[in-house]
């Protein structure tokens, strides 16, 4: 998060993680789409559509005193680009993991949930961040309350679970407004921006 008193400008950064095919993509454009910016979204593709690198795009809010730019990424979940995606995850301040609720797809999800802790260890314990079951409107599904002992749900704060179908929008703008209310929640609690505002 880059707090700029001068300019009035908060910058924050939310990062979308999860397996290979869970809709990591698909959730990033349904959210520009929400806004009407779908086609701003800026991607690095393989030649089969596949994320290379990472998704990119960037949503600015304004009132009277602050602009609120909010930079949105989406990993790549493919083994081979495994070194891309802790350049992506640097300085986050809000992380949306997105599940696929396969039964199939059970064991990708543990994994990349545990690679995302072998990155930040203890930090991703109060980190804010929300787990979004996607691809609810598909049959053979796993139980959510499984995967959340498996990944010990228990001892995570500042954590929201959501049902998604990144495929038509479904739960996508819940999930963001999940996350950016658990990190402002944090900016809060550290009382940065009232801070900023008793010195005006
Ligand atoms: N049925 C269904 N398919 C989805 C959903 N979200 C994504 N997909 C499909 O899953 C595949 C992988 O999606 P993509 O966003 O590229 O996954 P990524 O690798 O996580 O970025 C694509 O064929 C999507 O159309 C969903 O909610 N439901
Ligand atoms: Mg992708």
């Amino acid at each position: 998060m880059i707090i700029d008193a001068l300019t009035k400008e908060i910058s924050i950064k939310i990062v979308y993680f999860g397996p290979a095919l869970s809709g990591k993509t698909t959730s990033l454009k349904a959210l520009f789409n929400h806004f009407g910016k779908k086609s701003e979204v800026f991607s690095i593709n393989s030649s089969i559509g596949r994320t290379l690198f990472f998704d990119y795009g960037l949503i600015n809010f304004q009132n009277d005193n602050w602009k609120l730019k909010i930079h949105v990424y989406s990993t790549t979940g493919q083994d081979f680009y495994i070194v891309t995606r802790p350049i992506t995850l640097k300085a986050l301040d809000g992380l949306i993991f997105v599940a696929d609720s396969q039964k199939s797809a059970y064991e990708r999800n543990v994994i990349s949930w545990n690679e995302l802790n072998s990155y930040f260890g203890d930090s991703l314990i109060k980190m804010p961040k929300v787990i979004s079951l996607n691809k609810n409107d598909l049959p053979n599904k796993f139980s959510p309350a499984l995967f959340l002992k498996d990944i010990d749900f228990h001892l995570l704060r500042n954590i929201h679970t959501t049902k998604t179908i990144a495929l038509n929008g479904e739960g996508i703008l819940d999930s963001f407004e999940k996350v950016l209310s658990l990190v402002f929640r944090e900016l809060y609690g550290s009382q940065l921006i009232s801070g900023l505002n008793l010195e005006n």
